[in-house]
């Protein structure tokens, strides 16, 4: 069971629930219009079902828009918690090698703030390389949907775009590498009804297409995290507060090899077993 949000063929912003992918019922007819106060459900599996029998107007998915499934929720980042980002970090620099090996290691994971909830580029919308850097990536993450009680309502497709030379120089530039126009990419489905376990059994895989060729392709398993969810979640909500809760992205595990950089029109697609495919144009910003 997933949900999204969506533009009606009226162009009015609704919020969705598929069990198929190809239909999608309106749930803003019963009143339902922030998908952010939806997550704060007690029992949202069970609600939903109730709801999706209840003659909603429904719509084929490809009659609507779908938008990034983020109304006022900040999104936040884990870092280097599969071994294979640990590694490509420590390579890129000498001068943070020690700092990626330590956080890997460490009780404390690394979280970042990556974007306010009106930055958020919805699917099938440009994702940005910085003008200024020479080295950037796509970051395909799983990402937890947590409600303002921490607790894991779903789970979504984020890209953590990045630009690993800015990075790379100084571990102070990291705002900069991470957070800058059009750097976060979320959606369009969010997963309700799957347990950690069997998320872990998930593949995260991506493509980068460029003029239609496939420049580079790679997969791992969500089940390469080393650190749990609760661990992450607890980490984020610990001594912080987010009332309309938050997307936390899981970090990646899957890096193109050094000499691949991202370039303007070229198309990043992730797609996610357990949840679907987000698709992104690169434009530079
Ligand atoms: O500190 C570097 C960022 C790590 C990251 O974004 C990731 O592992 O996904
Ligand atoms: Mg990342």
């Amino acid at each position: 069971m997933k949900l999204c949000r969506f533009l009606n063929p009226k162009k009015q912003v609704c919020v969705g629930l598929s069990r198929d992918d190809t239909t999608v019922f309106d749930l803003s007819a019963e009143g339902i219009d922030r998908l952010s106060s939806l997550l704060e459900f007690e029992g949202l599996v069970s609600q939903l079902t109730r709801l999706s029998g209840q003659g909603l107007p429904q719509y084929r998915v490809a009659e609507v828009t779908l938008l990034a499934p983020v109304d006022q929720q900040e999104v936040w980042a884990a870092g280097v918690t599969y071994l294979r980002s640990k590694k490509a970090r420590m390579e890129e620099s000498d001068f943070s090698a020690s700092a990626y090996d330590r956080v890997y290691d460490a009780v404390r994971p690394e979280i970042f703030f990556k974007s306010l909830p009106e930055k958020v580029v919805a699917p099938g919308d440009g994702v940005g390389i910085r003008r200024d850097a020479r080295w950037n990536v796509p970051e395909p993450e799983l990402a937890l949907v947590l409600n303002s009680r921490g607790h894991i309502a779903g789970y979504t497709i984020g890209n953590d775009m990045s630009s690993r030379d800015i990075e790379g120089e100084n571990l102070l530039y990291l705002p900069q590498a991470k957070t800058y126009l059009r750097s976060c990419a979320v959606g369009p489905w969010i997963t309700v009804n799957a347990s950690e376990a069997e998320a872990r059994q998930w593949t995260i895989g991506v493509a980068i297409r460029r003029a239609g060729k496939v420049e580079f392709s790679g997969e791992t398993s969500v089940g390469q995290i080393k650190r749990t969810f609760p661990e992450l979640a607890e980490f984020l909500f610990r001594c912080q507060s987010f009332p309309h809760g938050a997307i936390l992205l899981t970090g990646t595990g899957v890096v193109p090899p050094d000499g691949f950089t991202l370039q303007p029109a070229d198309v990043v697609t992730i797609n996610i077993s357990g949840i679907g495919t987000l698709e992104n144009p690169v434009v530079q910003v």
